[in-house]
């Protein structure tokens, strides 16, 4: 190895060791209970309002998951997502995967709610992590504490989502590479993925599946044909616009039947269906489809956790928004 060599592997070791302090440091800067001083009814209130709504139309719970996710996923959990797109700078939210999240009316409710009790206090990423455990919990999922103290992020750009969050026909290794890319294992892939056990989706996302999965006019081979069959009589080859629950009869009800399906090769979108393409992610999908051993909801609660803390903005970066769709 040349002097040179040695060099730059030093310098790029040493990189790395700053950027892996940096990230520990700011994921344990949050902690549960950050505003007990400063706003100590924040967890009711961000409850009583997420229900106020999820009670009205559950639908909106899945939404609200999601919307974490794609949050924590762009840019880390910063609250980038909310942000809207102005004249010079097209925002996440106008990305293409972004087009169907939902629910932004209940952030802002619920922001506003936080804003009359402790103004410019808690951030809007924040809110988000908090909203995304309470409507799990509000569908009957599990319960977690939610560290806090993640600050918000001053910018959204359109491209970056497109980028960093998987596409519905992701394979394995690609979805392998994606949450490996955002400091997730292959079991949290399978974990996370059970998501999918509530909310709906859109035909465009994995109508290939039953029409013309190479083009050739042909359907997916790894999709049960019985269901196929069900799936073309919901979406013809060109619905924009039919709304298809993920877990049909259990869209609004946090359960594993999302591994019951996948093991049936019922999952919706072929990332659904990758997870039986590895052995790691196969395993943990047969065992939670056998109810008498799952641990899917104490993994899911602790798999949000560390997903709550991918690339968070703590200390004094980032700005608390008043308004969670506009920066200060
Ligand atoms: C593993 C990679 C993932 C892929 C490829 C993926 C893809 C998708 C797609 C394509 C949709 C439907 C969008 C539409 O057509 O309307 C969807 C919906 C959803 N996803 Fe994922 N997702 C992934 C991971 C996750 C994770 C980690 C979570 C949360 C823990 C999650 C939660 C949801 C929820 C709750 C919905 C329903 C949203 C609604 O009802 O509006 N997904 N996902
Ligand atoms: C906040 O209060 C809760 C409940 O009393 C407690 O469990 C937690 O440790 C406190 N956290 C901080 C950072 O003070
Ligand atoms: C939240 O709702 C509960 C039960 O309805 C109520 O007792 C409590 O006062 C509410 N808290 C806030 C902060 O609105
Ligand atoms: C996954 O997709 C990538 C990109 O299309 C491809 O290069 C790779 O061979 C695929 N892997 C598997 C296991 O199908
Ligand atoms: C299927 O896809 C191929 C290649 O993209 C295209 O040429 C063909 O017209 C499609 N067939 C149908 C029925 O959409
Ligand atoms: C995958 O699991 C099967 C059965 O559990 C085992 O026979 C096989 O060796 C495993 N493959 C790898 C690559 O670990
Ligand atoms: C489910 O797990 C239990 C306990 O380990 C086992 O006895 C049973 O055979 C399993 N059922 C299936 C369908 O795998
Ligand atoms: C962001 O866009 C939404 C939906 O168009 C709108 O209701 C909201 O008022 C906008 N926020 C700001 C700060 O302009
Ligand atoms: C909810 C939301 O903001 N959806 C937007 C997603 O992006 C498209 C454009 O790509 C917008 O038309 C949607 O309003």
């Amino acid at each position: 190895m040349t002097i040179q060599k040695l060099i730059s592997v030093f310098f790029l070791q040493l990189l790395c060791v700053h950027v892996f302090l940096f990230d520990r440091t700011n994921a344990q800067s949050l902690r549960v209970g950050f505003y007990n001083g400063t706003c100590p009814s924040i967890e009711e209130i961000v409850k009583n309002t997420t229900a106020s709504f999820i009670s009205q139309a559950p639908l909106l719970a899945p939404a609200l998951l999601r919307m974490h996710f794609h949050d924590c996923f762009v840019r880390g959990c910063d609250g980038s997502v909310l942000i809207n797109s102005t004249t010079g700078n097209q925002a996440e939210k106008d990305a293409i995967p972004n087009q169907s999240l939902r629910g932004f009316e209940v952030i802002d409710a619920v922001k506003s709610a936080v804003e009359n009790i402790c103004p410019s206090i808690v951030s809007c990423a924040d809110i988000l992590a908090l909203v995304a455990r309470d409507a799990v919990t509000l569908l009957n999922g599990p319960s977690w504490q939610v560290p806090l103290g993640r600050r918000d992020g001053r910018v959204s750009i359109s491209s970056e989502a497109l980028a960093n969050l998987p596409p519905p026909f992701a394979n394995i290794t690609q979805l392998k590479a994606s949450f490996r890319s955002k400091g997730l294992s292959d079991k949290e892939l399978a974990i996370l993925s059970g998501g999918h056990t509530i909310g709906i989706s859109h035909c465009s996302s994995f109508s290939n599946r039953l029409y013309n999965f190479t083009g050739q006019g042909d359907t997916d081979p790894s999709l049960d044909p019985n269901y196929i069959v069900q799936l073309r009589q919901m979406c013809s080859p060109t619905d924009t616009t039919s709304n298809i629950e993920m877990d049909p009869g259990s869209a609004t009800t946090f359960d594993t039947s999302y591994y019951t399906l996948v093991r049936a090769r019922r999952g919706l979108f072929e990332a659904d269906a990758a997870l039986l393409n590895d052995n790691a992610t196969r395993n943990y999908v047969l065992r939670q489809a056998n109810s008498s051993v799952s641990n899917f909801f104490k993994d899911f609660a602790a798999s949000m956790v560390k997903m709550g803390k991918i690339g968070v903005t703590t200390g004094n970066r980032g700005e608390i928004r008043t308004i969670c769709s506009a920066i200060n």
